[in-house]
């Protein structure tokens, strides 16, 4: 199949729920040499379109779930394929972890992944994770950097009590932790709120910003 041919399909498929269309169509555009990183994008906006159709009430829950499990499957596939550097030695350490009051960790593990592999040492603490728990990683593991996920709105005031809390515990460091926010609906006015030194919307933006808040 002709690589623009199937260009609505892959994000129509996953706004359908056809699970197995969608990774059949993956495999079948990655055959006929479409780029991985393009149809990660592609993958996104129909994740994208499925959350409006849930925010319009269109769709229930289920679907997002349904959407959360194929896009899962489809970063298994896609995220070993995008071009990485040869592994480097190590580029710096971070804690990671999506914010109390908030699930959501198929955007955080793939950033995780690609970290990983641009030679980052990763504590990935999980999701629903307490500004207290975060700190307190922060305070035993001494990261260069510490990251946030995000996908929720109403998880922006946990972002700000947590590294407000990470602040204070490391007052007396001779450096300053810089904070990476990520997310959907992060911008430049959440990381004013909350603090964070640097934000993004996607992991290939996130790793760039990690090594400009090293740098
Ligand atoms: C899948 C999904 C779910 C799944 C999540 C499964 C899972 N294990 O993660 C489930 C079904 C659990 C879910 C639940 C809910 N969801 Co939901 N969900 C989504 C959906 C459709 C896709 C999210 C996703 O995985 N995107 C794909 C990934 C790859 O993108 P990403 O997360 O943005 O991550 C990238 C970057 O942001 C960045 N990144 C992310 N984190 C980090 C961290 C660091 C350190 C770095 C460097 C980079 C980075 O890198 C990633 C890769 O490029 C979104 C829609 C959307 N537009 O995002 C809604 C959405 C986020 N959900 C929403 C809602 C409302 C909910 C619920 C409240 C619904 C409910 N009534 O129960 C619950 C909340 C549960 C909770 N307490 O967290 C809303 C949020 C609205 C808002 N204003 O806050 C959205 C936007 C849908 C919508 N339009 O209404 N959801």
């Amino acid at each position: 199949m002709a690589p623009m041919s199937g260009k609505k399909n892959l994000a129509a498929l996953i706004v359908n729920m056809d699970e197995r269309g969608s990774l059949a169509a993956i495999r079948r555009r990655l055959d006929a040499g479409d780029d991985p990183l393009y149809l990660m994008e592609e993958c996104r906006a129909g994740m994208e379109q499925v959350g409006e159709l849930y925010e319009s009430g269109t769709y229930y829950i289920s679907a997002l779930i349904m959407a959360g499990e194929i896009f899962r499957e489809a970063a298994e596939i896609l995220v070993p394929l995008l071009p990485t550097p040869e592994r480097p030695q190590s580029s710096g350490s971070m804690v990671i972890a999506t914010v109390k009051g908030d699930i959501h960790d198929i955007g955080k593990n793939i950033a995780i992944t690609l970290l990983d592999a641009h030679g980052f040492t990763v504590v990935d603490l999980g999701v629903d994770v307490a500004p207290e728990r975060i700190a307190d990683a922060v305070v035993a593991e001494h990261p260069d950097v510490l990251g946030l996920s995000c996908l929720l709105t109403t998880g922006f005031e946990a972002m700000r009590q947590t590294i407000a809390l990470m602040r204070e515990l490391t007052a007396d460091w001779n450096r300053r932790v810089p904070v990476v926010i990520g997310g959907a609906a992060i911008d430049q006015n959440t990381a004013n709120h909350t603090g964070a030194d640097g934000w993004c919307t996607n992991a290939a933006d996130g790793i760039n910003i990690v090594r400009s808040l090293l740098s």
